[in-house]
């Protein structure tokens, strides 16, 4: 088969995270209303910022600003995770990065799966949050045993799926009728299952030893458990929430408001309790009869991102997120106030931003920095170029996320009087080994991403100058 018939990768998963938004819009109706929200909010932003209205014509499909930018799931086997790996590549999406969430007393950890290049982000961010379960945290043996049994007998993907999925490995590609199967197949493994795999009492034990283990082992597959559209101005919508009848969480996940916005803010409402069937103890004959509970897990969630830290930045915001926790526990003051107050420290222009080395740039060259490029040449170092209107920087959108944020996140979504427990630590290489794969290192595609945008303009800038002798330094 030719390479040429194959749907690009990029347009799979633009039809995949398409059907996603509306198979969870129909399971979750609360979603929606937010959605609606996020489209009203967004769209009264574009009204009053028309400058802001016409960068994002440029750069980012206007008409694309409020769908969905990520998702989440969480599995139970290493099996399901490694299979996951293969089904999101079809997609485009890779893993990036590992998050350990035992630390916050939640026993998964996580990578997210996302296209990696620039033009594919472009024309559709999609991620998908997802997390593996670490059974191994269980302490109660005969639990985790009891657990681990169904696990091993369910399978969260359809024999269509799988056979797509080889055939997509074996073959480099789906043709556009194999696409669209592979998407309508691999939307199953996400589907909401309102009837449970166990009886109650399991489903109550499992609960007891951590929520989030109940959520993974009791059901036929993985959920979707939100989406997460983005917005213009998050603050806006965690407001707005309760005035249509949505409970958001108590605050928004990431950095305070700022002039220049670094990494990712994030904020949900609070998941729903809804009604699930449990297998009836012994009704395992040819009659399964069901009992009636309900589940804590599915709800809709936001996103506002801003600029990619370098590891210098990273570790600034680490400090004063850190410092605003500590705070809050001592009782020195609210969480926002806090956060305000700490992150002052943080410099808020591009222009700091770049000289202390905290944020990472896409470099280009100006209209007069082409034409120079073009008739002269010319050399410097990069300040000097910008200082000279011949270079200019733009922020690198950071596209990952944040394991504090995420773990504030599950909580809120776990309800309160979920185990405080705090596990044990870091597991990548095991984690990594299920998946089958290395994660890739998000500062490293950052950096990287940086570094092809200023060679590009040096080697423009630098073709006459070499030629004439005046080499340019970087
Ligand atoms: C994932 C929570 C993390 C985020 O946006 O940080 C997440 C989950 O609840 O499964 O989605
Ligand atoms: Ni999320």
């Amino acid at each position: 088969m030719q390479a040429d018939i194959f749907l690009a990768k990029n347009e799979i998963r633009a039809q995949f995270s398409q059907a996603m938004s509306t198979m969870y819009k129909e399971e979750v109706p609360a979603y929606g209303e937010l959605m609606d929200l996020v489209a009203d909010v967004n769209a009264a932003v574009l009204e009053q910022d028309k400058g802001l209205h016409e960068q994002l014509t440029h750069t980012d499909g206007l008409d694309r600003i409020t769908e969905e930018r990520h998702g989440a799931i969480r599995v139970g086997t290493e099996k399901e995770l490694f299979t996951l790996r293969r089904l999101f590549a079809v997609m485009g999406m890779e893993p990036v990065s590992y998050y350990d969430l035992s630390v916050a007393g939640i026993p998964v950890h996580s990578t997210a799966f996302r296209p990696v290049d620039e033009a594919d982000l472009n024309r559709n961010p999609f991620r998908i949050f997802t997390s593996l379960l670490r059974l191994e945290l269980i302490e109660d043996e005969a639990l985790r045993a009891a657990a681990q049994e169904v696990l091993d007998n369910r399978e969260i993907f359809t024999t269509a799926a799988l056979n797509l999925i080889d055939r997509a490995e074996t073959q480099g590609g789906l043709d556009a009728e194999d696409a669209t199967q592979f998407v309508t197949e691999a939307l199953e493994t996400f589907r909401w299952h309102s009837k449970a795999n166990i009886d109650k009492e399991f489903y109550n034990k499992l609960h007891d030893e951590h929520r989030l283990i109940a959520d993974i082992v009791s059901f036929h597959g993985p959920h979707i458990n939100h989406l997460t559209p983005r917005t213009l101005d998050i603050d806006a919508v965690q407001v707005g929430m309760p005035e249509r009848g949505i409970d958001p969480k108590a605050v928004i996940e990431g950095p305070p408001q700022r002039n220049c916005p670094i990494l990712l803010r994030q904020t949900s409402f609070k998941a729903l309790e809804e009604k699930v069937f449990f297998k009836q103890v012994g009704g395992k004959g040819t009659e399964v009869k069901w009992e009636e509970g309900s589940h804590t897990a599915r709800f809709g969630e936001i996103e506002q991102r801003g600029t990619a830290l370098t590891p210098k930045g990273r570790a600034l915001y680490d400090e004063l997120l850190d410092k605003t926790r500590a705070g809050v526990r001592a009782g020195e003051g609210t969480y926002q106030d806090l956060l305000v107050k700490n992150f002052s420290a943080f410099p808020d222009s591009y222009e700091e931003l770049r000289a202390e080395g905290l944020a990472f740039f896409r470099y280009s060259l100006t209209d007069k920095g082409a034409t120079i490029a073009k008739s002269v040449g010319v050399s410097g170092t990069v300040d000097g170029l910008l200082e000279a209107g011949i270079l200019r920087m733009d922020p690198i959108v950071y596209e990952d996320f944040l394991p504090v944020s995420a773990a504030g996140i599950f909580q809120s979504n776990l309800g309160d009087g979920g185990a405080e427990v705090v596990y044990s630590n870091p597991s990548q290489e095991a984690f990594e080994k299920a998946l089958g794969a290395r994660v890739l290192d998000e500062l490293a595609l950052y950096a990287e991403l940086e570094q092809a945008s200023l060679n590009r303009c040096l080697e423009k800038l630098s073709e006459k100058s070499l030629k004439s002798g005046t080499p340019v330094a970087a």
